[in-house]
């Protein structure tokens, strides 16, 4: 390393001293904490996303966001070059970078893995990085901590975009290292002209039926509420009424948002018994996570959740009619021997009622832990992967093959019967694909694909809800002291530590008629989260009670029990 890089290191991470007494982790997605620690793991996480850049002599994303966390937290994590999270074989760096106490420390991790990895750092090539942050007022102030660490690094430029959603960031490293426009305006206009082609193609009988083309949006006063208001006036046929924008003085996730009706199942800030029988979704804080919900039309606050697992088998419907049409029999003297592998991946979260029905449909369910990195990771090996964790986070991935054989396919049947039942499927697919966000799950495209799906369909909400009905469930989360305590495997539903803890867990399913019951320690949080299904609301409160309690006992600081 050339002295005069050495020394931009040196001095610009002693300006930025580490939290003291303190472990960071870059959990399920980036580091994640209360904002007035994180300035040095910023600061440090811009170095690192240099790196990256110049390892991989592309550009990378650095997002500063805490999504669901409450609005003190803040957090940071990095784009990789095709749009997706950052590398897991480079996580175990940014933790020990993160944790390093001394300028010197740091230096002397960085000097060993710029070694290792052979990086190019030598002022000569050139690292790029898009940076965003969401509308948290410590992003401001952290995006700087990040710029700085980027510039101790020769030859590395920062691209600041302001504020964005977290998946627009994805999208649009994505589209950068593709040779696309990679601007707010690109990204709307992708989206929307995609929604506009579905619209078009939405069939006849179903396009004269009176179904309600509004949607109420609780905008989790973030910034998809903020960008939702830019999307819909260039949307047709779809009147979207936004809510909780953030211009009105609410709290960012504070009694709203996604995690919060999903965990909560009530009724968010902002929605009354007016709202009975409207389509009412939620977004989360950065604009991640979608899910639909309906009102109840008694005085309870308990709403009708229509969670990520709805949301995945109404697209892996859409996706097996238009398949089934595309490859209908009768065209055998068309190019028409490409069978597309369809996959769906769940996690344990999912509710047992969504994989029957997936399963019932025929197609293939996988499970991988939590953290889009991993579902992505395996959707990605199909021609078409489906993924969706309960909470709403998600998206349909296309092969690169598959997709080419797909644009073959339509030119094809354009040339042989050109407005045809399968040209019009082959057309929807590949709208699909440019709707649909192929880096990240994105709630905006995912929103808007829900509605036109709904309008092609004919179906009402309720419809919809009534696809299966899910076993009752709950989710807590219990403090405990330490949470890297509790350590599981098979998809996190078996807890291989603390020892004994799994077999108290097993021993009070067993009390349970169609109990099913997890823990895994949170990537977000400091918190252990245990997930329970049983025949009844009750049985599955008592049982996720009774687990966090013995959570407790293992690890805990004092649970208290209380639900919505
Ligand atoms: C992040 C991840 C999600 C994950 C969620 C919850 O969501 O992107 O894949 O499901 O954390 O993680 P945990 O249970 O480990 O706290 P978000 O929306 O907060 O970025």
């Amino acid at each position: 390393m050339k002295e005069e890089q050495r020394l931009l290191l040196l001095h610009s991470s002693s300006l930025f001293s580490p939290p003291q007494g303190v472990k960071l982790s870059y959990g399920t997605a980036g580091f994640r904490a209360d904002a007035s620690i994180l300035k040095s793991t910023v600061h440090r996480v811009g170095i690192l996303a240099a790196l990256r850049s110049l390892k991989t002599q592309s550009v990378v994303g650095l997002m500063i966001t805490a999504s669901h966390n409450k609005v003190t937290d803040n957090g940071v994590k990095i784009v990789d070059p095709s749009g997706r999270m950052l590398t897991q074989e480079w996580e175990p760096f940014a933790d020990q970078l993160a944790n390093a106490q001394t300028p010197e420390a740091f230096l002397s991790l960085i000097t060993e893995f710029v070694e290792k990895e052979k990086i190019p750092l030598d002022g000569v090539q050139s690292a790029e990085i898009l940076l965003g942050r969401d509308t948290r007022p410590s992003g401001e102030s952290l995006l700087e901590a990040a710029k700085q660490g980027i510039s101790s690094i020769l030859g590395a430029i920062a691209l600041d975009l302001g504020i964005l959603t977290a998946p627009q960031l994805h999208w649009m490293v994505r589209a950068r290292n593709k040779g696309m426009k990679a601007t707010e305006p690109a990204y709307f206009e992708q989206i929307s002209s995609s929604f506009r082609c579905l619209v078009d193609l939405i069939p006849n009988e179903t396009k004269s039926s009176k179904m309600d083309n509004t949607v109420v949006v609780d905008g989790a006063d973030g910034v998809g509420g903020e960008k939702l208001e830019v999307l819909k006036t260039m949307l047709t046929s779809l009147v979207i009424e936004v809510r909780n924008t953030g211009k009105g003085g609410g709290i960012l996730n504070d009694g709203v948002g996604a995690d919060y009706v999903q965990k909560e199942k009530v009724v968010p800030r902002g929605f009354c018994s007016n709202d009975v029988g409207l389509r009412c979704a939620s977004l989360d804080g950065d604009a991640d996570r979608l899910v639909y919900f309906l009102v109840p039309t008694n005085s309870s606050r308990k709403i009708d959740l229509i969670d990520g697992d709805k949301i995945l088998s109404l697209f892996a419907l859409f996706i097996k009619e238009q398949l089934s049409i595309l490859t209908k029999k009768g065209t055998e003297n068309l190019n028409n021997n490409s069978h597309a592998r369809l996959g769906v991946i769940q996690t344990a979260y999912a509710n047992g009622a969504s994989t029957d029905y997936l399963k019932q449909l025929g197609l293939e369910v996988i499970f991988t832990p939590t953290g889009v990195k991993h579902l992505h990771e395996k959707a990605a090996q199909f021609d078409i992967g489906i993924y969706f964790e309960a909470n709403g986070h998600g998206t349909i991935l296309f092969s690169e093959s598959w997709l080419s054989w797909l644009e073959a396919r339509n030119n094809e049947l354009g040339f042989a019967s050109e407005g045809s039942e399968q040209q019009k499927a082959a057309l929807r697919l590949l709208s699909v694909s440019k709707l649909i966000n192929q880096a990240v799950g994105d709630a905006l495209s995912c929103l808007l694909l829900v509605e036109v799906v709904l309008q092609h369909k004919g179906w009402s909400i309720h419809k919809w809800n009534e696809l299966y009905q899910d076993l009752p469930s709950r989710q807590l989360k219990v403090k405990v002291v330490d949470r890297t305590a509790v350590a599981t495997t098979n998809a996190e539903t078996v807890a291989i530590s603390p020892p004994g803890i799994q077999e108290a867990i097993d021993a009070e399913t067993a009390k349970y008629p169609r109990g099913r019951c997890f823990i895994r320690p949170s990537g977000t949080e400091d918190v252990i989260r245990v997930y329970a299904e049983a025949s009844t609301q009750e049985a599955a409160d008592s049982l996720a009670g009774s687990v966090a309690k013995i959570v407790d006992r293992f690890l805990g600081i004092d649970f208290k029990l209380s639900f919505p």
